[in-house]
């Protein structure tokens, strides 16, 4: 089956809208108002859908979160049956703050094809590597940079890590430094971070590190249309987080999962961009209009671009 490209328009305004909605809380160091305005946008909208969706990737669990919570099923019902992760606002901080990056997130899948992950975090490393065995979660640092500045003729000087900037992630950081790596640290937003590599334009070879799981899986349906490498292993900490894996069905919880144990089949991914960051523009408001760029892959189709779109507020 594949998801058919009339959607791509429903699914990129649906981020477009959400990424309008917490706009208005940027700069307000409002991270909660900000993040509910996009939650809000986000559910009437895909609730106007022809599709049986249900959120397999959401604000959380239903005793944590009232909206997008994972298992709600969503979308006026007339349609194929998708599963649906979403991350209405990627970044909060950066829209309380005003800082650049934030993005409002959504990846459609056929049913049963999405990986139902709990909220924790993950490991993760993502490459634009098309050979297996290059790069691996289970290699060390020194022997990722040495396979991946083979695989592209490249130094290990003129290689860029993109991690993100965290305690954890110190002796990562200290590696990637000793090889002579050029370290891009990002402070949040990693969903962007693990997408850096898809275009060359970015210049990050490889992206490392530990962050959330939810992200990881948003980031995998993107690298997958991009025909990039991605794993990741979830990193279930507390005996709460082990019962609620065991609970979604998942055994082994060290398990390192290929991206196509993530998501296979057809499917779309949309970011729209709230601040301008690395990846995409932000909102712009113009009288009664407001301009959005949104990054859209459809896996079937072998879409992938920024589309810049103009809509009446
Ligand atoms: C990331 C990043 C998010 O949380 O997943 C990260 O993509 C992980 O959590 O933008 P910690 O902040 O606890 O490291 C964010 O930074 C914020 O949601």
């Amino acid at each position: 089956m594949t998801i058919d490209q009339k959607y791509i328009n429903q699914f990129l305004n649906v981020t477009s809208k959400a990424a309008l909605a917490s706009f208005y809380f940027i700069g307000k160091k409002d991270k909660i108002g900000a993040d509910k305005a996009a939650v809000d946008s986000m559910r009437t909208e895909l609730n106007k859908i022809d599709i049986k969706g249900e959120i397999v990737i959401g604000e959380g669990e239903l005793d944590e979160a009232p909206m997008l919570y994972i298992g709600e099923k969503i979308g006026n019902k007339n349609g194929p049956e998708i599963d649906i992760a979403v991350d209405p606002l990627e970044g909060t901080n950066f829209v309380a703050y005003n800082l650049p990056g934030a993005l409002s997130v959504i990846a459609i899948a056929e049913k049963n094809h999405l990986f139902k992950a709990p909220e924790t975090y993950m490991e993760k490393i993502s490459a634009n590597v098309k050979e297996k065995e290059v790069i691996d979660l289970d290699f060390s640092i020194k022997k990722n940079i040495h396979n991946l500045s083979e695989y592209l003729n490249k130094k290990p000087e003129a290689l860029t890590a993109c991690i993100m900037d965290r305690p954890r992630h110190k002796l990562i950081i200290e590696e990637l430094y000793k090889l002579k790596v050029k370290i891009k640290l990002i402070t949040d937003g990693d969903v962007s971070g693990a997408l850096l590599v898809t275009d060359k334009k970015h210049q990050v070879d490889i992206f490392f590190g530990i962050g959330g799981g939810p992200e990881g899986v948003l980031a995998a349906a993107a690298l997958d249309a991009y025909e990039c490498i991605f794993q990741g292993r979830f990193l279930f900490e507390t005996d709460n987080d082990k019962v609620r894996a065991r609970n979604m069905g998942i055994k082994n919880l060290k398990k390192k999962y290929e991206l196509n144990e993530i998501i296979s089949g057809d499917s779309i991914f949309c970011a729209t961009g709230i601040t301008s960051g690395d990846l995409l523009n932000g909102i712009i408001v113009k009288d009664e209009d407001y301009i959005s760029e949104t990054l859209v892959t459809h896996k079937s189709s072998k879409l992938k671009k920024i589309i810049k779109n103009k809509e009446k507020i």
